[in-house]
């Protein structure tokens, strides 16, 4: 009654322009509006902006040195090589000026807490190492692009890291990498272009394997082929000419090799093994795995910690020629990621990617305590929650009838935006914590991005009543009067509709937002059930395509968009997280979705940036007008770093084109001497030999 009084007294208003009055009225509730302007980011850290070769070059330097109690119970007793040899002809060298303390001093540790568990260290063939930076610092990628945050918009290119240098050819179709020469696994063995072939070739390309974080080979463009010239030069073939965009998919999580010396070992093509006996080839308990990263796991006691140590043939220095890491130790105490925030907080832990709203009040209380062991600094807002609606009709995850029918209901645009119209986004922030910190977010890329054009971004307003009467357009009624809307009698028997939500239980805030969602479309008569399973299990239900729906939290596409811009639109096979191929190989794709590819296939294809900033406008206006995904909500993360730690460089976000895990450049980072502590573990040892039982002492 009261809706259609106020129509009336619109109409004259009507030329006063539609947007402003449908957010009024809700008579149009089906209309988009403009998404409300985000709330500024309270005591947001500034970022320093330098040019990227600011950060690091690669230069033979007159002499290098290391730990003293390395030299003395390590070189001069022969156990090791004197550091020279050790690394490699043109180590990478870390600019001090880009270095906010400048040179550093040995020693100290690192302690982590992690809410993951290891599954193993094969995470070339999809294993966890249990996540919150283990995986970062012990797997090097060809290109590293999480310090980019703090580098030039125009001069925005990965930076170098087991690739030192790369020449395109004349018309941009090859791409020769120069690969770092003379660099070694943290057990000696040469690391050369037969690593980076064998994760290629039969990792990446092998379709029985996966690597962790999901890398594939359309990935790196349709039909595009790597080769190797020499022991330190890979050449790549692409059908797009200088497709740059690929450079940042080389970086983590897509293109970090591992040591083909010790996985070939394992792997079927090259021994009497299984896929399976490959992938699990390596336990936890498998000490002293080879890495490339500045630390080697040399402990592990399940359910409590890990432990790693500085890596001897580390290749990285800094200008005074320190052999890094500055660190000795890693601890990664295995709890949960709630806890990380706790520790850190109480300073038992030193490091944490505060990231779940439900903490940011204590968080933020006790560290602005004079006394208060650690640093908070917030950064932009790039932690955003999806909930995605499998849009495959074709067979992904092998749905069952009830399954398939979900997926045809997901696939119909009159239902995406009754359940969007249904969600009370202010609600669900503010159950997570009250305050400026969650923002209205209707999917699409994340506000705190570069690219992020509000005017670009739509949004249905809450509208539970227009929400029913979409459902009702599209015959969905309760018919049998429980309360819940019921398929149509040819329809599964004209039972209820059971829709189930697919989440990680590793998070809060996961399983609160579902709480949320699963309350207010009870609202409107739709019901959903609540699948929290674990982390692990998550990750592999969801690329199995196995969920109705599911709430994931926004990978680094939409916070970054030139990392894993792929992942932005079903642009292959296996791109997209919410939409991939059916059983016969192929994508029934809708009309939009046809949009949102081609847009995303012009970003990858073009270097010019005004025209790929329009580019992202048209992605973000396809993507939420169609309710591609459906945005929860969006929220500022803080970095909270124990005040002992130096060359923690300001602003870091915790995520934007990769952890900060990643973007601090932890093996820059130094402890005063006076400062250290005693939290060593196993001081003055080094990583004994793969599959030793641990650290060995001089
Ligand atoms: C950060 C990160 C470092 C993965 C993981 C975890 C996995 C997902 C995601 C984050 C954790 C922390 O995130 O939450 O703050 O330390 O590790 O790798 O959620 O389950 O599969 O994508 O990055």
């Amino acid at each position: 009654m009261h809706f259609h009084k106020r129509r009336l007294c619109l109409t004259g208003l009507l030329a006063a322009g539609i947007s402003s009055l449908a957010i009024a009225s809700g008579a149009f509730a089906s209309e988009a509006t403009v998404v409300p302007e985000q709330p500024p980011v309270p005591a947001q850290a500034k970022i320093t902006y330098v040019p990227r070769d600011a950060i690091e070059e690669y230069r033979a330097l007159p002499s290098y040195s290391e730990p003293d109690w390395v030299t003395k119970n390590f070189v001069d007793t022969g156990k090791l090589p004197p550091v020279k040899d050790r690394l490699p002809k043109e180590p990478l060298v870390f600019k001090t000026g880009n270095m906010p303390d400048g040179i550093g001093v040995y020693g100290g540790t690192l302690r982590h807490v992690v809410g993951g568990r290891p599954e193993g260290w094969n995470y070339a063939a999809g294993q966890a190492q249990g996540w919150g930076g283990i995986d970062i610092e012990m797997y090097e990628c060809l290109t590293r692009t999480a310090p980019l945050y703090q580098v030039e918009a125009d001069d925005m290119e990965p930076l170098p890291n087991l690739a030192k240098s790369w020449d395109w050819s004349e018309d941009g179709h090859k791409l020769t990498m120069h690969l770092i020469e003379g660099a070694k696994w943290s057990d000696g063995v040469p690391f050369t272009a037969d690593d980076v072939m064998f994760y290629w070739d039969d990792n990446i390309v092998d379709p029985n394997v996966t690597p962790l974080n999901g890398a594939t080979k359309e990935m790196f463009g349709k039909n595009t082929t790597l080769k190797k010239i020499d022991d330190y030069t890979v050449e790549w073939t692409f059908e797009e000419a200088f497709p740059r965009q690929y450079l940042f998919n080389m970086a983590y999580g897509n293109f970090c090799p591992g040591p083909a010396h010790i996985l070939k070992t394992k792997h079927p093509k090259y021994a009497n093994t299984t896929y399976d006996e490959y992938r699990n080839g390596f336990p936890p308990e498998m000490l002293n795995f080879p890495v490339m990263g500045a630390w080697v796991p040399v402990e592990y006691r399940p359910d409590d910690i890990i432990v790693l140590r500085r890596n001897p043939y580390y290749w990285k220095v800094d200008e005074e020629g320190h052999q890094l890491p500055y660190l000795d130790e890693m601890h990664y105490k295995l709890s949960t990621w709630a806890d990380r925030d706790v520790q850190a907080i109480a300073g038992s832990g030193d490091f944490s990617n505060l990231e779940q709203p439900e903490n940011f009040v204590v968080s933020l209380r006790r560290a602005a305590e004079e006394s208060a062991p650690a640093r908070l600094a917030f950064g932009p807002r790039t932690i955003g929650y999806n909930m995605r609606l499998n849009l495959s009709g074709n067979g992904w995850g092998e749905p069952d009838e009830r399954a398939q029918a979900v997926r045809e209901l997901n696939r119909n645009e009159d239902f995406r935006k009754a359940v969007t119209m249904a969600l009370d986004r202010q609600k669900l922030g503010d159950s997570l914590v009250k305050g400026p910190f969650t923002a209205i977010y209707p999917g699409g890329i994340d506000s705190g991005t570069s690219f992020y054009d509000r005017q670009s971004t739509y949004y249905y307003p809450y509208d539970p009543e227009g929400a029913k009467a979409l459902l009702a357009k599209i015959g969905l009624k309760d018919t049998d009067g429980n309360g819940f809307v019921n398929w149509p009698a040819d329809t599964l028997g004209g039972k209820d509709v059971d829709i189930v939500l697919l989440l990680s239980s590793d998070y809060n805030t996961d399983v609160n937002l579902s709480e949320g969602v699963i309350g207010q479309l009870q609202q409107i008569g739709l019901h959903v059930i609540q699948n929290s399973i674990d982390g692990i299990q998550f990750e592999s239900s969801r690329y199995r395509g196995d969920f109705d729906w599911m709430i994931m939290r926004n990978p680094p596409e939409m916070a970054a968009v030139v990392q894993g811009t792929s992942g932005l639109a079903p642009v292959g096979p296996r791109t997209s997280a919410h939409h991939r191929a059916g059983t016969d190989g192929t994508l029934d794709l809708m009309p939009y979705e046809d949009q949102l590819v081609d847009i995303v296939d012009q970003f990858i294809a073009t270097n010019d940036n005004a025209k790929r900033a329009e580019l992202m406008k048209d992605y973000q206006t396809v993507a939420t007008k169609n309710v591609d995904t459906i945005g929860l909500t969006e929220f500022p993360g803080a970095l909270i770093i124990n005040k002992r730690f130096r060359n923690v460089a300001s602003g870091a976000p915790i995520f934007m084109f990769n952890w900060a895990e990643d973007a601090v450049i932890r093996e820059r980072m130094f402890v005063p001497a006076d400062l250290q502590g005693d939290y060593q573990l196993f001081p003055d040892t080094l990583p004994g030999k793969p599959g030793g039982d641990g650290p060995v002492s001089g």
